[in-house]
């Protein structure tokens, strides 16, 4: 990563996020020396940052997921963004985490109604690619956020915040809960879920780290962000390991159902479970001492974020080229940075000290 936020604006940020719980997002800055002439996002150009903010805009969000909570108050967020911008919002897609041919089938649709912007969660980095280079070879601007696609085949990704900080943040969190010892698996979304695939990278490269030498990863099983299968995969961890010391579920659909089978189970409290989750759905396994600490951003920030970026593309305002800003609400003066990529901030840890001041 070659970006750095301003260090007074960090301090400012994290005393933010820390006191009132809202995940931090401000002025990224670029380093001049880090300029890349091969971003990947397709742009060529600067955008003209003079341009007015175009209203009448039609923002499709097609989520990894439509009955899924956190995408839920994510698109929710989008949709006060656009709204408040005088666009029009819509959401569509499909109701499995795992149904890559349907996210394709919506972005063709999507393609002929000539929306003005896609903003998409991918389900897969690949398989999306030729839908959405068609939809932008029509003028039809596309964002990623949650999850990505290749950068080539979209102009801005909203991450949540670094792929490594969340990787590492999660193997930090459950070692410290197993006493840095014992077999710990993962629970994951779908198999090919950007986003997961990419914070389990940085898991195992923290768990290289002489901290973790007496830690193994056993086993990295898939609950494609399916209530059920999720529920089944964490028995069959338990079965298949019975000395498993704790698991991470880095999916708010994996770390609940994960907590729901532990807390009905002899092995709660004796199996320690941490992830990404939100707080509405994760408070009775904090409170019932299922789950001692989990990890989340705002959701509803992250789509608003995402709505900003959208319209200012559609708008002609931004490309989604590196050193572009553009005005996000109360969120303040956004920069992209290298490979068109746009970071939320740092994730806040719930736990039970300070569940109860969130309602997400
Ligand atoms: C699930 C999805 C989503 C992820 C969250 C934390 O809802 O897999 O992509 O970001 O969990």
């Amino acid at each position: 990563m070659t970006t750095t936020r301003r260090a007074a604006f960090t301090a400012i940020a994290a005393t933010v996020a820390l006191s009132l719980g809202v995940s931090a997002c401000g002025l990224i800055t670029k380093d001049s020396s880090s300029a890349s002439p091969f971003a990947g996002a397709p742009a060529t150009a600067s955008g003209n940052p003079g341009a007015p903010i175009k209203k009448g805009l039609t923002i499709a969000f097609l989520p990894k997921q439509v009955n899924n909570p956190y995408f839920t108050i994510a698109d929710n967020g989008g949709k006060k963004a656009v709204t408040e911008l005088g666009s029009t919002y819509k959401e569509v897609g499909p109701s499995s985490g795992s149904d890559t041919s349907s996210q394709v089938s919506y972005v063709n649709t999507l393609t002929q109604q000539k929306v003005s912007a896609i903003v998409v969660s991918a389900q897969d980095a690949g398989a999306l690619c030729t839908a959405l280079r068609q939809a932008m070879k029509n003028g039809i601007k596309v964002v990623t956020y949650d999850s990505d696609t290749n950068p080539s085949c979209r102009q801005v990704f909203i991450s949540p915040a670094t792929a490594q900080a969340l990787g590492r943040s999660e193997v930090q969190l459950l070692a410290k809960q197993i006493d840095y010892k014992g077999e710990i698996a993962i629970l994951s979304a779908g198999r090919s879920a950007t986003n997961q695939n990419t914070w389990i990278r940085y898991m195992k490269e923290e768990l290289k780290n002489h901290a973790y030498e007496n830690v193994k990863l056993v086993k990295v099983a898939y609950g494609n962000d399916d209530a059920q299968t999720s529920f089944q995969q964490t028995q069959g961890l338990l079965q298949q390991y019975p000395d498993l010391k704790g698991i991470i579920a880095p999916t708010s659909v994996g770390i609940k159902a994960a907590a729901q089978y532990l807390s009905g189970s002899t092995y709660k409290g004796k199996v320690q479970l941490t992830g990404l989750g939100t707080p509405n759905e994760m408070r009775p396994y904090i409170k019932n001492g299922t789950v001692t600490a989990f990890e989340l951003w705002d959701p509803a920030q992250l789509g608003s974020l995402a709505a900003y970026a959208a319209v200012s593309l559609a708008s002609g305002h931004i490309n989604g080229m590196a050193g572009e800003t553009f005005a996000a609400g109360q969120m303040g003066l956004v920069e992209i940075d290298d490979n068109g990529v746009v970071l939320l901030g740092d994730p806040t840890i719930f736990d039970k000290t300070n569940i109860d001041s969130y309602d997400f």
